[in-house]
Parts: C-alpha cells; sequence; structure tokens
C-alpha cells in the first residue's frame, strides 16, 4: 500500500469515527454515570441501546441560550421494550437529586419529563433505565431528545 493510499485509509477512517461520534448511533459502553453524561446540543437526536439489565446511558444539556428554559424531555422506546427516563438535577453540594421513574405505560410509548426553571449555565441530566430487568436489548434502539417551551 502506498504512502498516499495509507494516509487515505486512515483519514476516511478518522472521518468515520468523527461522524459516528456526532450522530451517535451507538451508545453501547458509555454514559453510564453523570460524568460520562453525552453533553446534548440544541436540536440533536440521540439514540442508543440498554444493553443489558443493569445498562443507564446519561445525558445532559447546560442552558446556553441566556434566558431561563423549561425543557421538555422525550424518550421513544423500542417497542418491544420499556424504558424509563429519570431527572436529575445536580445540587450545588455536588450531590444528584433524582425523579421517579417517568413511565408512560406500556411499550413504544413516549415518556416525557418537564424541567421548569433551568437558570442560563445551569446543566440538566436525565438518563434512560430499563423499566424493568428484563427490558433491554442490543438490537433495538432508544431515541431522545428535547425542545424548549
Ligand atoms: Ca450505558
Ligand atoms: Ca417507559
Amino acid at each position: 500500500m502506498s504512502i498516499k493510499k495509507t494516509i487515505q485509509t486512515a483519514l476516511i477512517g478518522i472521518c468515520l469515527f468523527s461522524f459516528s461520534q456526532s450522530a451517535f448511533a451507538d451508545y453501547d459502553g458509555g454514559g453510564d454515570s453523570p460524568t460520562y453524561a453525552k453533553p446534548f446540543n440544541r436540536g440533536e437526536f440521540a439514540s442508543g441501546y440498554i444493553d443489558d439489565r443493569y445498562d443507564v446511558d446519561w445525558f445532559k444539556w447546560t442552558n446556553d441560550t441566556g434566558i431561563t428554559q423549561t425543557v421538555n424531555v422525550y424518550l421513544s422506546t423500542p417497542y418491544w421494550e420499556n424504558y424509563d427516563i429519570i431527572a436529575v438535577y445536580k445540587l450545588r453540594d455536588g450531590s444528584y437529586l433524582t425523579s421517579q421513574d417517568i413511565d408512560r405505560g406500556s411499550k413504544g410509548n413516549l415518556d416525557h419529563y418537564k424541567f421548569y426553571y433551568i437558570s442560563p449555565g445551569y446543566t440538566i441530566y436525565w438518563k434512560i433505565v430499563p423499566h424493568t430487568r428484563n427490558d433491554f436489548s442490543t438490537t433495538n434502539k432508544y431515541f431522545t431528545w428535547f425542545t424548549l417551551s
């Protein structure tokens, strides 16, 4: 393989890697704690797998809009599973306050949590969790996103 070809291949590899990072198709193996929460951008969709009964995926968004916001977080569960949202607030002392599981019942439904009065600069967290120990999948993805209102 020529040097040019090698460099080309390496560049394609890097491009694919950064694409998969930003498209964030497979979130396997990450996001298991607030430290590794996937930072969200406005307008972004994320998908991932809850790939075993103990897996959780954390996400976060910092209010970069300059004004106080109401944030609607959504979770689309794969049809054959039931995942839930748990909303998490980081407190001033660094501890975390978590909501109850947000669940709209039957499989495939859209779960929704509303964060009220989120100040500029404040970071909200939410995590995707299995509803029961039987809800996980290595082949069916969930989708999560948020809107401001
Ligand atoms: Ca995870
Ligand atoms: Ca649910």
